[in-house]
């Protein structure tokens, strides 16, 4: 077979608008209603979350018959991890804290075969080559690899036009929340220190010609991040989802009976 195309990479080139989501249940089974939910790209969370390689193989295989983009953020920027999961199939990494170009261009040797890189050689182990079933999979797989390095602290911010100016960095993803920590401004992502930050950043990263991105849950400030210059955004995760769902849901069909502290159903009503 061909090498597979990375079309999250190629949109992020042509500046195409894409819309993701951080998938961070861990979960093959859930991975696979969000893969069928019609966003063009979904980030599985190795970072916050307690996913490895081995959870996050099921879910790549989980994704792989629908037509969005799967993404994996490691926990480092260890580049055994990184060629872990590389080989099991992930094509674009997501790479958290990211301060300096020193570290971003160490990022885009992990992910990159000599002579370019360090990436291990094994095509017959790894997923990502079917196991030898893609034709030469070891001269294609530096093209098809996208590297989208997160900056979301102050130092980050300092550096950020060394690190949008190393070649191989595919594009800058803004994170609000470790930003707004880094900034003083712990748990306040809306910060309007934080949100100056963030616009500021957006216009620099696309000035240069890379991809900007950001994780923005508001319709409206997604609006005004994308007239900024973000091209891929992140618009919450299915823990929040389904955490949000589930106590909506149970909130409804609930009257808190204020005296015993406990909850009761509704009164049966006269017709039963
Ligand atoms: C952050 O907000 O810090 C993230 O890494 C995700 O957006
Ligand atoms: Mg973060």
């Amino acid at each position: 077979m061909d090498m597979p195309k990375n079309h999250f990479k190629q949109r992020l080139r042509q500046g195409q608008w894409q819309v993701g989501l951080f998938a961070c249940l861990a979960s093959g089974y859930s991975m696979e209603i969000l893969a069928g939910a019609g966003f063009d790209w979904l980030v599985i969370d190795a970072e916050h979350t307690p996913n490895n390689p081995a959870s996050v193989l099921p879910q790549l295989q989980a994704a792989a018959p629908y037509p969005v983009q799967l993404l994996v953020r490691p926990m480092n920027h260890d580049p055994a991890l990184i060629k872990q999961y590389l080989d099991i199939g992930a094509q674009t990494l997501l790479l958290p804290l990211v301060d300096n170009a020193e570290q971003a261009q160490a990022l885009v040797r992990a992910v990159r075969y000599p002579p370019e890189g360090i990436r291990g050689v094994a095509a017959s182990l790894a997923r990502a080559a079917h196991w030898n079933g893609v034709k030469d999979y070891v001269k294609h797989a530096n093209a098809e690899v996208c590297l989208v390095v997160q900056v979301e602290t102050r130092l980050g911010l300092e550096n950020l036009d060394a690190i949008v100016a190393v070649e191989g960095v595919d594009a800058v993803f803004i994170g609000p929340a470790d930003l707004a920590a880094s900034l003083g401004h712990l748990g306040e992502a809306g910060h309007p220190e934080v949100k100056a930050a963030i616009e500021d950043a957006l216009r620099r990263i696309a000035a240069s010609g890379k991809a900007a991105g950001v994780f923005v849950t508001d319709p409206v400030l997604a609006a005004h991040y994308r007239d900024c210059g973000a091209s891929f955004i992140a618009v919450g995760g299915d823990t929040a989802l389904l955490r949000g769902a589930a106590v909506k849901l149970a909130a409804s069909f609930q009257v808190a009976n204020a005296e015993t502290g406990t909850a009761a159903g509704p009164k049966p009503s006269a017709k039963c």
